[in-house]
Order: structure tokens, then sequence, then C-alpha cells
């Protein structure tokens, strides 16, 4: 496994991609963030997320509000659509009150079943390699704008929502991943945010692992604010 996630690594540093068969995206070249499943699944409590460390992925987004669509469908079953579209908007206001003028609108359902630059950025579950929790492809203009971000979660996994009240960082379900702290996350990308590796951003938003019950990453460190102040067209 640890071998695996490495191999992940090494490709994901020159931009190379061999995609398992049943990840595809359709129409160009995008560029692929890939949130890694930690190899010990443990959560551990927040010690320093005051670190000023972010990490920029070479581009930017429109300026104005992004649409975004939800496949409800490719759910897994123990989500309820509202809490699943309420959990959306939670995270996407996390994004939003980092940094004045960012907008994001929901813009319905989808039935888009794969990542696709198709001007439409689609929220959807899909079954993915054991060791990926959730990956977001974005399709960049020759200015290098956003002009379509798509978010898979996995949905080999457990997903659930546990309210995060700044202390229990490690307090969801157990056996399952948090949707709020994943998607936070993934949407962090969608702004031009990259993962970051280095274990000292292991309590960031962006970093890039995760593992099961982790809550603390709902709320954003001071990486993560002010990487989206600065990559924030
Ligand atoms: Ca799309
Ligand atoms: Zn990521």
């Amino acid at each position: 496994m640890i071998k695996k996630v490495t191999a992940w690594l090494v490709l994901v540093s020159l931009f190379s991609f061999i995609l398992p068969q049943n990840i595809s995206a359709k129409s160009g070249s995008p560029k692929i963030f890939v949130k890694y499943k930690t190899a010990s699944t443990a959560c551990r409590a927040t010690t320093n997320d005051q670190i000023s460390t972010f990490a920029w992925a070479g581009f930017k987004m429109q300026s104005g509000v992004t649409g975004y669509k939800i496949n409800y469908t490719s759910a897994t079953k123990i989500m309820s659509r509202n809490s699943i579209q309420a959990t959306v908007d939670l995270a996407f206001s996390n994004i939003q009150g980092a940094a004045n003028g960012i907008l994001f609108r929901y813009d319905g359902e989808s039935r888009e079943v794969s990542a696709t630059n198709d001007s439409q950025n689609t929220i959807m579950w899909k079954s993915l390699p054991s060791y990926v929790v959730a990956m977001t492809y974005v399709w960049l203009d020759g200015n290098n704008r956003l002009v379509d971000a798509d978010t898979i979660f996995n949905s080999k996994y457990r997903w659930s929502n546990t309210a995060y009240n700044g202390s229990n960082d490690c307090g969801g379900l157990a056996g399952s991943f948090d949707f709020r702290n994943i998607a936070t996350h993934e949407f962090g990308h969608w702004t031009g945010l990259g993962d970051l590796y280095n274990a000292s951003a292991k309590d960031l938003t962006m970093y890039g692992y995760a593992g099961t019950r982790e809550l603390k990453k709902d709320s954003l460190g001071l990486g993560d604010t002010i990487g989206i102040r600065s990559v924030w067209p």
C-alpha cells in the first residue's frame, strides 16, 4: 500500500498520469488532484493549524460566480439529498469566507457520471481505488483560468456528517470519512490551491492525506486562508 501511494505521488509530481481503469476524464488534459487515505487511517488531533504554508497549483478561478451541480443518485445511501446539499453549501461557504469576492452557486442536480470538460462543475460519487478518498479534476483555458472543475468522492467508503465544534478534531463516525471535512479540501483545489504533503501541514485543510473520523479540516487553517486570498483573482 505504501509503495503504491509513493508511486502515485511520483506520478503526480511529474504531471504524468496513468489512471486506473475506472477513472476516466473526457476531453483535453485536466490537472488532477488526488486526496490519499493515510496509511494508518488514524486521525490525529490538531497541534498547529497556524502555519502559513500553502501551495499554488498555477491557475486561478474566473471572476464572478462559479456554479456547481450535484449527482445525488451516485451518493452513498446513508446520506440524504438535503444533507448532501447543505454540507456542500457549508464547505463552499468556508472558502467564500476566506476571500471576499468568491461566489459559488448551486445550479441543481446533475446526472453526469464522469469527470468531463463540459463547462459544468459537478460533484459526484464513483468507485475509486481504495487508497484514494476523493479526486478533483480541473480544466483550464489558455490563460490558466478555470473552465471546469469536477470532484469525485470514493463510493467505496462510508460517508457521514458530524458537526465540528472546534475541539472534536477526530470525532467523526468510526470507519467513515466526514463529507464536509473532505469536501472543503476538494473545493480548495477549485480555487487554485494544490496539495500539501509535508508533515508540518497535517492540520491544514489542504494537506493531501485524510483519515477516517477526521473533522478538523471543516475549518480552514491559516495557510489555507492566506492561500485562498492570494490565489483569488
Ligand atoms: Ca465537468
Ligand atoms: Zn487534494
